[in-house]
């Protein structure tokens, strides 16, 4: 490693202490803009590296709240407000157990060059809570959100930062953020997007990661003159975006075999396709996070307890779960097992040596390009509640899938190697750094 980017490294780690995602992301960033940014003394004059790493503002909360049985339960809630330059803070809220400031950071960071890369003007924020919703009530989810919702509407507006769904958020819990908000600062605004579509949200937005991420497969695949086609797919996860992704792999006529839960994963040999990724919903709105009732349900599936997917032999995999679902083990696996590429539809589902292993022997993409599909109709979606109009869903569609492909061009443009093979990590890290820096010279140091 250059000495100079050692010693900025080295002062990141000083200033986060054990803050290993958020580190581990931006290792990763700095690693392929480096030379770039060494080739451009400007960025380097204006410190655009230390300020892109230091979050604009963060705030952390108190989220008290009453259970079914009485008791006083206490969350910890947060919004990472990352980078503005080049629209309002926008990004997911993610209610995890796992969720920590480390985490959020790491997602906020990413947020930032993610949002640059879909064209459209949107900072980068991420929040959320360690709140479990597994086995929660539907009473208790609308308290939890009411509470966490009367702190954080001080902070966020639709000029301001606009979250939307992640990990344990989705349209039920939207629903119950922008009640509270409404009522609180009786207004009825954008504030939030993943909005139901009778009251201002965009068609085609619960789709949008899991269907953009396969337009990014599929151009992946044109550049190998392939078609998804017959082509078998291991997808991890079984929430929003597993299930949009399964639908439109399965439209391109390819074959989804296997789906996971933190129970373990289902490999179904027939394919998940039809009433069976219907049935994805199900489990989701059961609450109880686990897979393993498929099996039941459909007996030519097998369920693996406590295994991942990665271990089955599929053409490509695409991991839609949580960050570092997958490491350098499951990535050796999948190679000799004849896989020839890996696209991340989870933000850094892959951990670095698994993503680095990838680039080198097949094809990798990063989260931040591949997922990029869900903030994109995010931002469409607050594009029509301030035309106060709504697009049909082949409007919304046809603008996704444009979107995808231009990203994908753009780690094309950024991201070829002098051997001629893409290599997107770098592709999607200069892609969507150049807007940001720019932006942030150009408004002075603020
Ligand atoms: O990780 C992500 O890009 C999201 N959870 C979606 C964020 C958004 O604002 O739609």
């Amino acid at each position: 490693m250059d000495t100079k980017m050692k010693e900025f490294m080295d002062s990141v780690r000083v200033k986060n202490p054990g803050e290993d995602e958020f580190l581990q992301a931006v290792q990763e960033v700095v690693e392929t803009v480096w030379d770039f940014y060494q080739e451009n003394p400007h960025y380097i004059k204006a410190k655009i590296l230390e300020r892109m790493t230091e979050p604009e503002r963060v705030i952390m909360f108190r989220v008290p709240w009453v259970d079914d049985s009485g008791e006083v339960q206490v969350n910890r809630g947060y919004r990472v407000e990352f980078n503005s330059a080049i629209g309002p803070y926008k990004g997911g809220l993610r209610f995890h157990p796992s969720v920590t400031l480390s985490g959020l950071k790491f997602l906020g960071f990413e947020q930032t060059f993610k949002n640059s890369l879909t064209t459209l003007p949107m900072g980068g924020g991420k929040g959320g809570s360690d709140f479990n919703p597994k086995g929660k009530s539907d009473l208790e989810i609308m308290r939890f959100c009411q509470a966490f919702m009367s702190e954080l509407y001080r902070h966020i507006g639709p000029n301001t930062d606009v979250p939307a769904g992640d990990i344990g958020v989705g349209g039920r819990e939207i629903g119950y953020l922008f009640g509270q908000y409404k009522k609180l600062r009786n207004e009825f605004t954008g504030v939030l997007t993943g909005k139901g579509a009778e009251f201002g949200g965009s068609l085609i937005r619960p789709e949008a990661t899991g269907f953009g991420a396969i337009y990014f497969v599929r151009e992946m695949l044109a550049v190998r003159g392939e078609k998804l086609e017959g082509k078998t797919v291991a997808i991890s996860g079984f929430g929003n975006v597993a299930w949009g992704a399964a639908i439109k792999a399965v439209e391109y006529g390819a074959k989804v075999v296997t789906i996971s839960g933190p129970d373990g994963y289902i490999y179904d040999p027939e394919g998940v396709s039809d009433d069976k990724i219907e049935y994805m919903l199900e489990l989701r709105a059961s609450n109880m996070d686990v897979v393993a009732p498929y099996a039941e349900r459909y007996p030519e599936a097998k369920f693996f307890a406590g295994k991942k997917p990665w271990e089955q032999k599929v053409d490509i995999a695409i991991p839609c779960a949580i960050q570092n679902e997958l490491n350098e083990k499951d990535a050796r696996m999948l190679i000799d097992n004849g896989c020839q590429m890996i696209a991340e539809a989870s933000n850094m589902g892959c951990t670095t040596e698994a993503a680095y292993l990838a680039t080198d022997k097949i094809v990798f993409a990063p989260g931040k390009a591949v997922n990029a599909g869900g903030v994109a109709v995010s931002g469409l979606e607050m594009t029509q509640n301030s035309m106060r109009l709504g697009w049909s869903e082949k409007e919304v569609d046809e603008r996704l899938d444009q979107i995808m492909t231009n990203i994908h061009n753009t780690c094309v443009r950024f991201g070829t190697e002098p051997s001629g093979k893409v290599n997107y990590i770098k592709g999607a890290n200069i892609g969507g750094f150049v807007k940001v820096a720019d932006a942030m010279i150009a408004q002075g140091i603020v």
